[in-house]
């Protein structure tokens, strides 16, 4: 059975990211950099909607997950091997907003592809992002390969690859997690489950509700954590960081998410959505990773004067992380 932490203990208010080690300074980063990807990808709707650009594919209700997760790992010496969604973690990894928008518009200073790829396909060999494809999962095989090296080489590298819940039905997460259990790999396999794949739902992708318990049959641990709390992906993900750094091997982390947009700015999902499905209350404490009611997204707000999407922008500008 997978380990349940859907929570991790919250030990008052706003101290609870210093009792998970994080100092103000980063958990306020962790928050501008969420924030950060929301406003980013919120400008591409309405550039799309506008005509001014074919395609976005939204991180939107993910960026806990992203963050959190990517917030644990040591960007310019661990690697990141990021899915589409996953602006969260490669703005984390040194990405700007500058640089986002030149793949969306398809520019040739883009970093990632020189505007050749379709925008979320990421990836830079001097900020440790594994370029990715378009065929899912790829990107856990091309991600163990990597873990391979880094322990071949007495690097003490860990790599964090993402993928969701859809892709871990492609035969390539069977071989990539089967591969990383039997020569315990520094890898971090971080699913954001957010409960569709295009129009699939889970129910129609596997028999059992939680990922994380396939673990158990790779022979590493499987945690089930809230996509919602940042701050609980960013301790469980730690956590796998450290067993990774012991040399004990991969943790497979299923971040419960749900994605706030249809698939892309192709899909219309309200053709498939059930009009009573169950989703998290975005104006509920909790259901929007990046709202900030309490703690230090609260006091990020209180400190700007308010939510101001310019100026994260830009301060995208700069290097977080
Ligand atoms: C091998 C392969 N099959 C099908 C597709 C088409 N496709 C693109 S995204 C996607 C859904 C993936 O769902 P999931 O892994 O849950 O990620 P999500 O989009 O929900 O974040 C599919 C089927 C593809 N890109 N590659
Ligand atoms: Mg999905």
């Amino acid at each position: 059975m997978a380990l349940k932490t859907t929570e991790v203990e919250a030990k008052g208010g706003r101290s609870r990211h210093r009792s998970l080690g994080l100092s103000d300074e980063q958990a306020l980063r962790i928050y501008e950099v969420m924030r950060l990807a929301r406003a980013v990808d919120e400008r591409m709707w309405l550039i799309n909607r506008q005509g001014r650009a074919p395609f976005v594919i939204s991180c939107q209700g993910q960026e806990g997950a992203q963050v959190g997760t990517a917030a644990a790992l040591r960007p310019g010496s661990d690697w990141v091997a990021p899915y589409y969604r996953d602006a969260g973690v490669i703005l984390w990894f040194g990405m700007t907003a500058r640089d986002q928008m030149l793949s969306f518009f398809a520019r040739r200073e883009d970093p990632n592809s020189a505007g050749r790829q379709m925008p979320g396909h990421f990836g830079s060999r001097r900020l440790h992002i594994l370029t990715g494809g378009s065929p899912v999962a790829t990107q856990l095989l091309h991600a163990a390969g990597l873990a391979l090296a880094s322990k071949q080489r007495k690097e003490d590298a860990v790599t964090a690859v993402y993928f969701g819940e859809g892709s871990a039905s492609q035969g390539d997460t069977h071989e990539a997690m089967n591969f990383a259990g039997i020569h315990k790999l520094g890898l971090i396999f971080v699913c954001e489950n957010n409960g569709y794949a295009i129009s699939v739902p889970q129910s129609r992708q596997m028999a059992i509700q939680d990922l994380a318990d396939r673990a158990a049959g790779y022979g590493f641990p499987g945690v089930v954590v809230d996509g919602n709390d940042v701050l609980a992906c960013y301790e469980v993900t730690r956590q796998a960081v450290e067993r990774a750094r012991r040399g004990e091997g991969p943790t497979l982390i299923e971040a419960k998410t749900y994605r706030f947009t249809a698939h892309s700015s192709d899909d219309d999902d309200k053709r498939y959505r059930q009009p009573d499905e169950s989703h998290p209350d975005r104006r509920q404490p909790g259901g929007d990773p990046v709202a900030a009611r309490r703690g230090v997204g609260a006091r990020l707000q209180a400190t700007e004067g308010g939510c101001c999407h310019g100026r994260l922008l830009r301060r995208g500008e700069r290097q977080p992380g």
